[in-house]
């Protein structure tokens, strides 16, 4: 397989993704379809797995960002600033075993192994739009659970108005925590009614394979609506809270990156336009869509809210 290629390049025409999401008709069922049980068996370790999974909010030209794409063009500083660098750079990372902490306002606060963490729940395979900050996106298959089932399972108090979510802080196998460039280890949040909404996932695995490192591993956020950056990776920690929380990027660059980081075209990032993005494997660039094409099943989260004061 094609993972030498430098990802930045447009992807040849036909991949083994695009061929069988043509083959099938996909696009034009994109919307409500399940797939991922008419899938033949899984692709060998040696090539490009296949993408599997219900689309959600996908548009007619969407088709799945190839794997060498998804696991060698990533942001994942704890690794490194490059994009090339996570996937350089975590070979000595360990994400197992791993333990995951539900703390906070909630009357059961627990902590888990994994294996437990996500045992109630039924792994899904969704494939979702992802928009970086940085004006670029992609299509990925993820597997995961919704977040709101280890929310419920929790019982959030009265209180409880946010969701904070901690990633782990590795120094012996995270080489970028050496620079100060976000204070660690890197934290995330949402409003817990944001966090509740079905859409949300916490990705175990992409491709129908476990997360790498690179993606994540073993547990990462994943909100299709908000720029990446909220979609905070190696997470082991949950804390539900009454305050809003602070987060990695917000405390580097409050004027930068806000809280709520809905994908919107009309709230320019002050250094450059949000108005349009490159696809990642492509050269032409396409339009940025109001929460990246989820807003009718978000929008309403929002309602009366002032987007650009909120941004
Ligand atoms: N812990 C942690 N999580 C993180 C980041 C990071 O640097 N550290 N980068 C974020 C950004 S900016 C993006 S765009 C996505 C990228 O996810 P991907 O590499 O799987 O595409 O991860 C997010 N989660
Ligand atoms: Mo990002």
């Amino acid at each position: 397989m094609s993972i030498k290629r430098p990802s930045d390049l447009p992807s040849s025409a036909i991949t083994p993704e695009s061929l069988y999401f043509d083959r099938r008709g996909f696009l034009a069922a994109a919307g409500a379809l399940a797939i991922s049980a008419a899938l033949p068996g899984c692709a060998s370790a040696d090539d490009d797995p296949k993408a599997t999974g219900t689309p959600f909010g996908l548009q007619k030209d969407d088709r799945p960002t190839p794997w060498a794409d998804v696991t060698n063009y990533n942001n994942f500083y704890e690794f490194g600033l490059e994009k090339t660098d996570p996937a350089a750079n975590s070979g000595a990372y360990k994400p197992t075993p791993w333990a995951v902490t539900v703390d906070g306002m909630v009357e059961k606060p627990a902590r888990y192994q994994l294996e437990d963490f996500l045992k109630p729940s039924k792994l899904e395979d969704r494939i979702y739009r992802h928009r970086c900050v940085e004006a670029w996106s992609m299509v990925v298959p993820w597997r995961g659970i919704p977040l709101a089932d280890v929310l419920k399972r929790a019982a959030p108090t009265g209180q409880a108005k946010y969701v904070m979510f901690t990633t782990v802080f590795a120094p012996d196998t995270m080489p970028g925590l050496r620079a100060p460039v976000l204070t660690w280890p890197y934290t995330e949040g949402l409003r817990l009614d944001e966090a509740m909404h079905p859409l949300v996932m916490l990705a175990t695995g992409v491709y129908g394979r476990d997360l790498p490192n690179q993606n994540g591993a073993p547990l990462r956020l994943v909100v299709p609506w908000k720029y990446g950056f909220k979609g905070i990776k190696a997470i082991n920690r949950i804390t539900l809270t009454d305050k809003m929380p602070d987060t990695a990027w917000n405390l580097a660059a409050p004027d930068e990156y806000g809280f709520y980081a809905n994908v919107n075209p009309e709230v320019d990032h002050p250094r450059w336009s949000q108005h349009k993005e490159r696809r990642i494997g492509e050269f032409a660039k396409r339009p940025t869509l109001p929460f990246n094409g989820y807003a009718e099943s978000v929008a309403s989260l929002y309602a009366g809210m002032d987007l650009r004061k909120n941004f």
